[in-house]
């Protein structure tokens, strides 16, 4: 997958080298290509926000640098090979990001970031290129951050975990809280490992047992308690047929 980023603060998405995505751009799954916005500007200000029409608060992110990034970035791409590029646009007032966007964005072989600080990007610039490809604009939670930037850390790390090859063991997102299957709409429960005693705490007995039923229908109790305590509109909202008899009572 190829991921390419516009921003003002380039060193912002320095931990794009670290970790889980850093690893997928060593072994090649993952091209990312950071860009200075501001390398589309050409006053002595390399200005790229102004005043908003019709007044309010604030700055409005300028068309022309956007516009002449977006063209070259994707000039540039195609040139290298690349195809079907999708933008993706962070702002709070995006769709909900959740793992069933993860997925669908984990199955595009370009993604164009464009993460935007003051009061947000010119709407003409979404309007132009929506005309062109795929545009997602997407909110990483009910909270305003500063900018986008911590949006397209965030984005990148859960898509880039679901890209083959990426984690060492395809089974690892088989549980994963949000996870299609029998533990659906349930978040995940307490894990543990040794010692087996730890300053008088004792794991579950259960998990000691060698018994795979006893152990699977615990499990699946505590994501049930859990769920309720911290998630009780996942619960609302799943399917009933989901819930099995033993959750009810619990
Ligand atoms: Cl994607 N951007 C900004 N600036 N604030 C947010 C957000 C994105 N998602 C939630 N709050």
């Amino acid at each position: 997958m190829r991921l390419d980023a516009v921003t003002i603060f380039p060193e912002y998405l320095d931990p794009l080298n670290v970790s889980l995505v850093g690893k997928a751009r060593t072994r090649g799954v993952l091209d990312v290509r950071v860009h200075d916005l501001r390398e589309w500007t050409y006053d002595r200000h390399n200005t790229v926000d102004d005043t908003p029409y019709g007044g309010g608060p604030g700055m409005v992110m300028k068309t022309e640098p956007w516009g002449e990034a977006l063209d070259q970035i994707l000039a540039d791409g195609y040139e290298a090979g690349a195809h079907s590029p999708a933008l993706v646009v962070p702002t709070p007032s995006g769709r909900p990001f959740d793992q069933e966007v993860a997925v669908e964005l984990s199955a595009a072989p370009w993604l164009i970031f464009t993460p935007a600080r003051y009061e947000g990007i010119d709407r003409r610039v979404m309007d132009e290129y929506s005309s062109r490809i795929p545009v997602h604009e997407v909110s990483i939670g009910d909270y305003v951050l500063a900018g986008g930037e911590a949006a397209v850390l965030v984005i990148t790390e859960a898509v880039a975990r679901l890209l083959p090859g990426v984690l060492g063991n395809a089974e690892s997102h088989r549980d994963d809280s949000f996870a299609p299957g029998a533990m659906a709409d349930l978040l995940e429960g307490p894990v543990y490992t040794k010692p087996p005693s730890w300053r008088g705490r004792d794991i579950p007995e259960v998990l000691l047992s060698g018994h795979h039923g006893k152990i699977a229908r615990w499990r699946r109790d505590e994501a049930f308690r859990r769920t309720v305590r911290n998630r009780p509109d996942l619960i609302e909202r799943c399917d009933p047929a989901t819930l099995d008899k033993k959750d009810r009572s619990l």
